[in-house]
């Protein structure tokens, strides 16, 4: 489905092709610190895809919140949150830098908490940017976005360096092609914990080949987001094997040799 956004709200122009998160043709796991505990510190420690796993993982640096809605609700349609004994601020009507420092870590204890009649628009730039993976992991994603409760919506863009809008705007819609992420989490603006699950997002379900941040936007039917943003960066393919290779020169001398014979056989048919 492809739609028009054009969201004239709030003093922020949204213009681009809206789409739903198309299927992912193989979904990844997570490994954690720990998933016993959901109030307490839950480290990303690895992704795993098929047989592998990377642990490349690129942080939010900075943050800027654009407009929040309603905008004189006290307690703030958004906040920073953390697992109830997990050491970390939480606080409502959080600055910019607040948030920031809720998103710049792998403690997953430690997210950005939306009232459920909350909307907003936040920019989030990576502490570098993230590029299309190379051939050899085209299946890795390049941002990992984990919700608490799966029961929410989030709207997503790239920025490019300049921190404009680039490429379509995702809507990543609660339940749809999110993984479980294998936990639980009980923050202190809940009572009891909600499960997890992640979006693998791909630049390219973005249309770009390349970001420097995430807007997000938030509208009051998205039922309140409470996520963590993180990026991930495979890096350069393996070398082939030592022996792998020495096989592969051996076949091509092979080649080579052959196709000389052939060559002598017609140069020496001809002469006589
Ligand atoms: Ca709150
Ligand atoms: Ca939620
Ligand atoms: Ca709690
Ligand atoms: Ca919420």
């Amino acid at each position: 489905m492809m739609t028009l956004s054009c969201s004239p709200v709030r003093g922020l122009l949204i213009v681009g092709s809206l789409l739903v998160l198309p299927a992912i043709a193989s979904a990844g796991f997570v490994t954690l610190s720990q998933t016993s505990d959901p109030k307490a510190d839950i480290i990303l420690q690895s992704y795993h895809i098929g047989e592998r796993t990377y642990t490349n993982f690129v942080l939010v640096k900075k943050a800027k919140l654009l407009w929040q809605s309603p905008p004189d609700d006290v307690n703030g349609p958004i906040s920073v949150d953390r697992g109830d004994n997990v050491v970390g601020l939480n606080k409502e009507r959080p600055t910019d830098s607040e948030i920031a420092d809720n998103q710049r870590n792998l403690n997953l204890g430690l997210i950005l908490d939306t009232e459920e009649y909350g909307a907003f628009g936040l920019k989030l730039k990576f502490e570098r940017a993230l590029t299309a993976p190379l051939r050899c992991h085209k299946d890795v994603p390049s941002v990992l976005i984990f919700e608490r409760g799966q029961n929410s919506d989030l709207t997503i863009q790239g920025l490019d360096a300049d921190g404009d809008p680039i490429g379509h705007v995702l809507h990543l819609v609660r339940g749809e092609n999110q993984t479980s992420a294998g936990f639980s989490l009980d923050t202190t603006e809940i009572s009891h914990s909600q499960p997890v699950g992640f979006w693998e997002v791909h630049l390219s379900q973005l249309g770009v080949s390349s970001i420097h941040g995430l807007l997000i936007t938030c509208e009051a039917e998205y039922h309140g987001p409470d996520f963590k943003v993180i990026g991930l960066e495979p890096g350069p393919c393996e070398a082939p094997e030592p022996t792998s290779v020495a096989l592969g020169w051996l076949a091509l001398a092979s080649l080579g040799l052959s196709r000389l014979q052939r060559l002598g056989r017609r140069w020496w048919g001809l002469r006589c």
